[in-house]
């Protein structure tokens, strides 16, 4: 690789990371199929994660469990324990932690590396992703996939390329034709609903992508146009950022037709609050402020939120929240595009501080 004056990233994603801790601690439950989170019975419980065996039935992470059970009758569904894979988390960390400091957690089970310089001096990115794999599987009897590159959105690709115990290097001189054969759907950002608007337009792959001017990716796309830009170049100078604290967390969605319907809203607050607040419960957190979030068919976009004296997690509260705050601010007759909850302001309660705002917000979002 590794030329001088490249950045060398590494990203390292755990394999099928709920389940495979599940099997690792119970024996019985290895080489099942296996689902954590949901129930058999599966009124709206949701897969979290989906053993490998399980992923052969098609089986797959935020599906209701009740389509698991059509899809694979003999699946055995198992309750998550959080904290386990939070300690799992940490025990990553400090493997991750030997080789370099410049580390950016995505979730509890995904991180960026930079390992331009390596505290131990190795040299090699694709070497210090094979030491850091092997530490994960003779330590935690874990296995990780990892992803080397020069930029983050580049690894992050690699490393899902050869799942489960995979590791992937694309080095600068592949990383071109690489993003040109690149799915749109694939790119950084990329939801279901702008994969469409592409599509329409003729755009399915990088190459695609490059035969737009910036401009007109802007005019498209809005502002994430330009990081589509420059990503189908091959060019992220996105830094790894390390201790990014989670200052909110939430989730939000477009959804494929407006809405209109006072209830099909509140049945989307619902799902995207239970998004939330699973979130919530992985980070042992809670929230005082539930922001909500509306986009309406103009593309208008308003946010409107709720503290409290005390923090929540709640589904129940949070839900009610926004289903409130979407009340007090849509009018009948309103077309909405996308809805996101968040919450925010964690913490134990204390008095407020003078120059304690932090505007570098890092928000969980999204799929
Ligand atoms: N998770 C969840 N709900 C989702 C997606 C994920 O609760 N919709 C949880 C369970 C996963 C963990 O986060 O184990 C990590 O997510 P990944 O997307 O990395 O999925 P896995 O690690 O399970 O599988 P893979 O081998 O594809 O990375
Ligand atoms: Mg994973």
């Amino acid at each position: 690789m590794e030329g001088k004056g490249h950045r060398k990233i590494i990203h390292v994603d755990m394999d099928a990371f709920y389940a495979s801790v599940e099997q690792r601690d119970d024996p019985e439950l290895r080489g099942k199929a296996l689902a954590v989170g949901g129930s058999p019975e599966g009124r709206g419980g949701v897969v979290a994660t989906a053993s490998y065996e399980a992923r052969k039935f098609g089986v797959r992470s935020a599906m209701p469990s009740k389509k698991a059970v059509q899809l694979c009758p003999h699946i055995i569904f198992v309750r998550p324990r959080f904290a386990v894979y939070k300690e799992v988390s940490q025990k990553i960390r400090e493997i991750f932690r030997r080789h370099t400091d410049l580390i950016e957690p995505l979730s509890l089970d995904e991180a960026y590396l930079d390992v331009t310089e390596d505290k131990q001096g190795i040299g090699s990115a694709i070497e210090i992703a094979k030491l850091i794999k092997q530490a994960i599987r003779d330590e935690l009897q874990l296995t990780a996939s990892a992803g080397v590159s020069i930029n983050k959105f580049v690894a992050k690709i690699a490393s899902d390329m050869n799942k489960p115990d995979g590791l992937t290097f694309i080095g600068p001189s592949n990383i071109e034709s690489f993003m040109e054969k690149l799915p749109v759907e694939k790119f950084f950002g990329v939801g279901k609903v702008t994969a469409e608007k592409m599509k329409k337009m003729g755009l399915f792959t990088g190459a695609d992508l490059k035969t737009l001017a910036e401009e007109e990716m802007v005019k498209h796309f809005g502002k994430s146009g330009r990081f589509y830009y420059h990503i189908a170049r091959g060019i992220d100078n996105r830094e790894v950022q390390p201790n990014r604290e989670t200052k909110s967390i939430g989730a939000e969605d477009t959804f494929p037709y407006d809405l209109t319907e006072i209830e099909e809203m509140y049945a989307e607050l619902e799902k995207i609050s239970k998004t939330v607040c699973n979130r919530l419960e992985v980070y042992q957190l809670k929230g005082r402020t539930v922001t909500l979030k509306i986009k309406y068919s103009d593309f208008r976009q308003i946010t409107r939120n709720q503290s409290f004296m005390q923090p929540v997690s709640d589904l129940q509260v949070v839900t009610e929240t926004a289903k409130k705050l979407l009340l007090a601010t849509t009018p009948e007759g309103s077309r909405i595009r996308l809805l996101g909850v968040t919450l925010s302001n964690f913490g134990e309660v204390e008095p407020k501080k003078k120059g304690n705002d932090h505007p570098d917000q890092l928000q969980l979002f999204g799929e």
